[in-house]
This record gives C-alpha cells, sequence and structure tokens, in this order.
C-alpha cells in the first residue's frame, strides 16, 4: 500500500507537528503505512515539548512527487500548505481553520471541529475507537493543547479542550499544568539570538482575501518589550517582505501571553485604514492596541476575510 504522508503547515508550530505526529499513530492503528514529515525548521517551544516527550522531530520535506497520497493536519489553504500541494493526492484533513479553497476530484476523509488544537481531534478519533495513547503521546497531545490555546487564554478554547487535558494529564502525569505551559511559553520567548527577520518569520500564514495576498504575521511571547523595542528594524523588514512577496496587506502582531494583550505592528497606511475599517482601532506610531484578540484565526482572520469579501 502506498506511504501517506502526513503534513502540518508551513512555518510549523507546536500543534501542527503534533497533530501530524499523533495522527500518524492514529493510522497505524488502523494499518495504514503513514510517516509524519515537516516543511521546515521546528521552533524553539515545538523542540522543547519533543525533547521533554522524548519523542524525535519528523523529518522535513519541501516536496513530493506527483500523485503521492498525503494527510493535512491543521490547514488547508493552498498558501500555506506544501508547495506542490495541486500535484498530490490528499486523502485525509483534519483541521480546525475555517475552510477556504480545498477542492478535490475524489473522496477524501474529512473532519474538522471548533476545537482550540487540531490534536484535541485526532484524540477524540482515538478515543472514538478506543485507542489509548501512549504516556509519550499523551504528553504531546496537552503541549499541542497549550500552545495553540496559550494555556486557555485565547478565545478558541472549549470546555472540551480542557477535559482532554485533564483526562491525558491521567496517563502523561505531568506534575504541574501550569509550570509546564509556562516553561512552554519561555522556550518559544527565548528570542536573544535570532536576527530581526526571523523574529517577524518565526510564526506567519499568508492569505487569499478575495485576491488581495495578506500576509499575517504572529509572536506570541512571555516578553513582548523585546520585539516592540525593535519596532524601527522590523518596520524595515516589513517593507522588504512587502515588496518581495508582492503583498497587498501585512501585519505583525506582538501577542503578550500572560497579559492577554495584542498590540499589532501596522506597517503602512493602507494597513492602518484596514485596521481601522475592521476593528475600528486608531493606529499611532505604527502601533495597534487590538487588547485581548489573543487567536489570529478567530478574532483576527474572520474579521478581515468579512471585510474584503464586501
Ligand atoms: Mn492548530
Amino acid at each position: 500500500m502506498d506511504k501517506i504522508h502526513v503534513l502540518g503547515h508551513k512555518i510549523p508550530d507546536t500543534d501542527a507537528t503534533i497533530s501530524s505526529i499523533v495522527f500518524t499513530e492514529y493510522l497505524k492503528t488502523k494499518w495504514v503505512h503513514a510517516e509524519a514529515y515537516k516543511l521546515w525548521d521546528l521552533n524553539n517551544e515545538t523542540r522543547f515539548v519533543l525533547d521533554y516527550a522524548w519523542i524525535n522531530e519528523p523529518s522535513t520535506i519541501k516536496t513530493l512527487e506527483p500523485k503521492s497520497k498525503i494527510a493535512l493536519v491543521d490547514h488547508n489553504e493552498y498558501t500555506q500548505a506544501i508547495d506542490n500541494l495541486a500535484d498530490l493526492e490528499i486523502h485525509y484533513l483534519v483541521d480546525h481553520h475555517k475552510i477556504w479553497n480545498l477542492a478535490t476530484n475524489y473522496p477524501l476523509f474529512i473532519r474538522t471541529e471548533k476545537l482550540c488544537s487540531t490534536s484535541s481531534i485526532v484524540y477524540k478519533m482515538m478515543r472514538e475507537d478506543w485507542i489509548i495513547p501512549s504516556k509519550e503521546h499523551a504528553t504531546l497531545i496537552i503541549s499541542a493543547i497549550l500552545s495553540d490555546s496559550l494555556h486557555f487564554r485565547s478565545s478558541t478554547t472549549q470546555q472540551e479542550d480542557k477535559f482532554i487535558v485533564e483526562e491525558l494529564n491521567l496517563i502523561a502525569s505531568i506534575p504541574n499544568i501550569e509550570e509546564y505551559a509556562l516553561a512552554m511559553f519561555q522556550a518559544k520567548s527565548d528570542l536573544w539570538n535570532i536576527t530581526v527577520e526571523e523574529l517577524i518569520k518565526i510564526d506567519y500564514k499568508e492569505f487569499d482575501f478575495n485576491g488581495k495576498k495578506a500576509w499575517i504575521g504572529s509572536v506570541e511571547t512571555t516578553n513582548p518589550n523585546y520585539s516592540l523595542n525593535r519596532k524601527t528594524e522590523i518596520l524595515e523588514w516589513m517593507q522588504k517582505i512587502k515588496t518581495t512577496d508582492n503583498l497587498d496587506i501585512i501585519l505583525l502582531s506582538i501577542v503578550d501571553i500572560l497579559n492577554e494583550k495584542n498590540t499589532t505592528i501596522v506597517y503602512w497606511e493602507t494597513e492602518e485604514l484596514i485596521i481601522k475599517n475592521v476593528f475600528w482601532i486608531d493606529t499611532v506610531d505604527n502601533l495597534a492596541d487590538l487588547w485581548n484578540r489573543l487567536s489570529r484565526k478567530k478574532d483576527i482572520i474572520p474579521q478581515l476575510t468579512e471585510y474584503f469579501s464586501k
């Protein structure tokens, strides 16, 4: 049987990586030949989590042979997927994002739910089939939930996600979830040796808003001032990226995890006007205070999508 390549999104984060690992395990219990891959290097938080759980990093691929069989986890948009997605056969999709431009010529398995992480959904599928995750995988799934929900701070968090963490910790036995989450966020905020370019590209996604090309970045951190103090250099890099990638919109949110506050760096007048029209918020010195809009997928993207569909 052909192998199913299980792929998370570009600029892999903790949930994309972990959902690809645990969904691969799920497929294996169904006697499906599957392997998880990542599309790029992992961030410090994901590395920390994999080390803690004693799990190896998936290997990296950039493209696959045409007609390769794949599973998409934690994304479904072309702009965020493996480069030659159009040449591949999508056999599975497990996700918790908006559905935008996915179309196939053949039947496939799709499962999406409004849970805070794709890993929560994979765990539900395991539970429905009476599959008990190993201690290592239970640790991973808890970590993905804590990461995507910013330890339940994000508006995407459901009661069900909290129950899943409690239930899985009977297996994982993480002594103190609060301390563990903080250690994860500190690993993610360990930015001292990275360049400004790496900083602004730490977690970005590209979107197509009705023909407008948008680049929406997010730096989730326990130390927002480190990024905000580099605003001038960041703006220079945003200008470069906007030109080279031919973008219509570029925004970078600095998300203060502990104080639950989003300060967004707004590149130029075009973006200022959008922020004003969409959120009724004025930009001062290239900074817009977006309050507690912590979640890109729920508090930013739907509003922008609606604005550009008019
Ligand atoms: Mn996710």
